[in-house]
């Protein structure tokens, strides 16, 4: 049997499926991965740009960091590989009204809800939003960006506490919800499928390791997990996904 079938007959049988999605998920969105040469880290060191410490050690710096960082987001969309995604949840929530499907994302982009996936854990938070340290408001990034001023972070309008975007930045603990409904969801599974991540960053790559179900992963390059999953295809995520959903006659 073709691998490209095998896929098809886990997604089939299983009811519990999770995906974990990364990057690779959104490079064809012409988002890069931060790791490649073009990617964002070929600009802003991570160690001074993307750490807790460096925000609160200086948070109108990070700002522009963060500013940057939206702009790159904003204007792009979902691609082919996030449609698909959905459109096999929709296939299985259908053909198996007891199943389920959840998407847990590292991604920071927002594509898989605009693309309508219908269950999505965002792990790393969401680019597109701003909150308060202090009481947690949030805010839509587009505003805050409009009013910057140049001499002073921004500010909560309810209790004046300072804003962040509203990503995981490193040294920074995951939101503590996502992280144990990702964890639940991924140790009930009975399919885990790993779509465009090196697997390099944790703790979402010890999800996978827990998951006691078949594994499937798509991912361009080797990952050091490979041989953790029972099926694993070195292409890209929109290739794989469109073979599925042709199979699948959807
Ligand atoms: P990563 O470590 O950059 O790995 C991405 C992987 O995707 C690489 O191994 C690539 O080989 C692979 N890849 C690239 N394009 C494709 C493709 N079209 N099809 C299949 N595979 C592909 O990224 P991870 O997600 O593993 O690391 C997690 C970080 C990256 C999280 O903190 C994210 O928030 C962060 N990130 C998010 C975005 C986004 O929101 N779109 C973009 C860049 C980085």
């Amino acid at each position: 049997m073709s691998q490209i079938k095998e896929f098809v007959e886990y997604l089939e049988l299983s009811r519990n499926i999770v995906v974990l999605t990364g990057a690779g998920m959104s490079t064809d969105s012409g988002i890069p991965d931060f790791r490649s040469p073009t990617g964002l880290w070929s600009k802003y060191d991570p160690n001074e740009y993307a750490t807790i410490d460096a925000f609160y050690h200086d948070p109108q710096k990070v700002w522009r960091f963060f500013g940057e960082l939206y702009e790159s987001l904003k204007n792009a969309k979902p691609n082919q590989g996030h449609y698909y995604l959905a459109r096999i949840e929709q296939w299985k929530r259908e053909s198996n009204p007891d199943s389920s499907f959840v998407v847990i994302t590292q991604n920071i982009d927002g594509f898989h809800h605009l693309a309508g996936s219908t269950d999505v854990i965002e792990l790393h938070g969401d680019a597109r939003k701003a909150e308060c340290l202090s009481c947690g408001e949030l805010y839509e990034m587009e505003e805050i960006l409009k009013n910057l001023d140049n001499e002073n972070p921004p500010c909560c309008q309810k209790c004046s506490g300072l804003l962040k975007e509203s990503v995981v930045m490193f040294g920074e603990p995951l939101p503590i919800s996502a992280y144990n409904r990702a964890r639940q969801v991924s140790e009930m599974s009975d399919l885990f499928i790993v779509l465009g991540s090196s697997l390099v960053v944790s703790p979402a790559n010890l999800l996978v390791l827990e998951a006691p179900g078949r594994k499937v992963i798509v991912n361009l390059e080797e990952t050091i997990y490979d041989s953790a999953f029972d099926l694993v295809f070195h292409d890209r995520i929109t290739n794989v996904l469109g073979q599925v959903v042709k199979l699948l006659e959807l």
